[in-house]
């Protein structure tokens, strides 16, 4: 008989069949008796446990909040509460998105772990990128994913009671908004206590960095709208380690950092995460050369930039129901013209704010505390400090000369220049 746990506790291998098996909702999808479903822990990530049941009917994953940071360790408690975020916001993008988050079995607020699909035989986008995979559905999958989720989380599209009433759900994920508030827009720019990069190898270039007085403004400003504009439902950790693959299907997980912020946050996030991709081909080149994959993440960040702008601008024309822009304005009274000029200016402050993300990310991922295998799994550290480099300098002046940057292509052509730049 299983007994309903009440106060949290952390499973394991061993007792998360006893513990689930008699969850009508998990045993259907596992199927077979739970003494006989096979348990794996296979949470790589830097905050939670992650299990994969199998059993005679199937599998499911079982994602389990800790109460702490599982990269530091108890010593820097974290509420359970955001498997809550995570589970509201895995709900939100299914109706936004179809298709794309895993499908969502069953919710436990006190244990704080979501049973959901099981991906397979979907691996890791960042692992597959460092692997040399070039998978041909990222660009247009994640292009409309972003449009799809960011639009109608919106004042554009939602009733404005409702859009309030999540706001107010999402605004206490405090915590995890404070992990990005502090890791991502200010600890890299100062020699904050958790931090660290390439060293001695980066030192120079660290230490430009951080003496720039105009980066330091323009990443506190881009902190400032990120804390201060709740545009719409972000996912809020939007990078290749939160999307899974096949060539065939892109599926975006793990959205607990959720909560109401500006679009571009998102879409910067992402392309950063291509951007740092592209920086790190030189470090994975035992096989071979990666000017073919280079090519590639180029053209998938450009890819992905054009399947959002005419998604956005397709759902801007097909379903702008909500307060903002309305349509009294503009379409009904004849006024196409003007309509579309709104849609320009609203897609240029993303473009322009989707850049100084990105670059902030960038940093943040090479100086900060929590890096991304792109760089980290290149162990020579003079090739790896070698990629590092230009990928500062770049995010450096993505964020800083972002106002100057007109289209996607300049800003390939930039990565491509400092790049070569730092090969010569
Ligand atoms: C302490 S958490 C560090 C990072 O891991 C998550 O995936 C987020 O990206 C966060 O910033
Ligand atoms: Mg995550």
């Amino acid at each position: 008989m299983t007994v309903k746990q009440t106060s949290f506790e952390a499973l394991t291998v061993d007792s998360l069949p006893g513990r689930l098996g008699g969850i009508g909702a998990v045993a259907a999808r596992v199927g077979g008796t739970s003494a006989t479903w096979r348990v794996r822990e296979v949470g790589d990530g830097n905050l939670n446990l992650v299990f994969i049941v199998e059993g005679a009917a199937g599998a499911a994953v079982v994602k389990q909040a800790l109460p702490y940071v599982r990269l530091v360790g108890d010593s820097w408690p974290l509420p359970l509460k955001r498997s809550f975020f995570e589970y509201h916001a895995l709900t939100r993008q299914e109706g936004r998105a179809p298709g794309v988050v895993p499908a969502v079995f069953h919710f436990d607020e006190a244990q704080a772990l979501i049973v959901m699909e099981y991906l397979t035989p979907h691996v890791i986008l960042r692992k597959a990128l460092i692997a040399g995979r070039q998978l041909p559905r990222i660009a247009h999958d994640l292009g409309l994913f972003m449009a799809r989720t960011l639009f109608r989380g919106s004042d554009l599209a939602m009733p404005t009671r409702e859009r309030k009433a999540d706001l107010a759900l999402f605004a206490d994920n405090v915590e995890l908004c404070d992990i990005t508030e502090n890791l991502v827009f200010t600890d890299p720019y100062f020699e904050a206590a958790m931090n660290r990069h390439t060293s001695p190898q980066l030192d120079p270039v660290v230490a430009e960095l951080r003496a720039d007085r105009d980066l330091r403004v323009e990443a506190q400003r881009m902190k400032h709208l990120f804390a201060a504009k709740a545009e719409t439902l972000l996912h809020g950790d939007l990078h290749s380690g939160s999307i899974m693959v096949t060539d065939t299907e892109t599926r975006v997980i793990d959205p607990e950092f959720a909560f109401y912020g500006p679009m571009a946050f998102d879409v910067g996030m992402l392309l950063a995460n291509f951007w740092m991709s592209f920086f790190s081909q030189d470090g994975h080149e035992a096989g071979g050369p990666r000017d073919s994959m280079r090519a590639y993440l180029l053209g998938v960040i450009a890819e992905t930039w054009s399947v959002f702008r005419a998604e956005f601008g397709r759902l801007w024309r097909t379903e702008r129901n909500g307060m903002l822009y309305h349509r009294c304005l503009f379409e009904d009274r004849g006024d196409v013209i003007g309509s579309e000029q709104a849609l320009g200016a609203v897609i240029q402050s993303i473009w322009h704010d989707m850049l100084g993300f990105a670059g902030i990310e960038i940093h943040r991922r090479i100086l900060g505390l929590a890096h991304n295998a792109d760089f980290e799994s290149i162990e020579d550290e003079d090739l790896r400090a070698a990629c590092e480099a230009p990928a500062l300098r770049f995010g450096r002046q993505i964020v800083v000369a972002r106002h100057q940057l007109h289209s996607i292509e300049e800003v390939n052509a930039l990565a491509a220049l400092i790049r070569g730049e730092a090969r010569r």
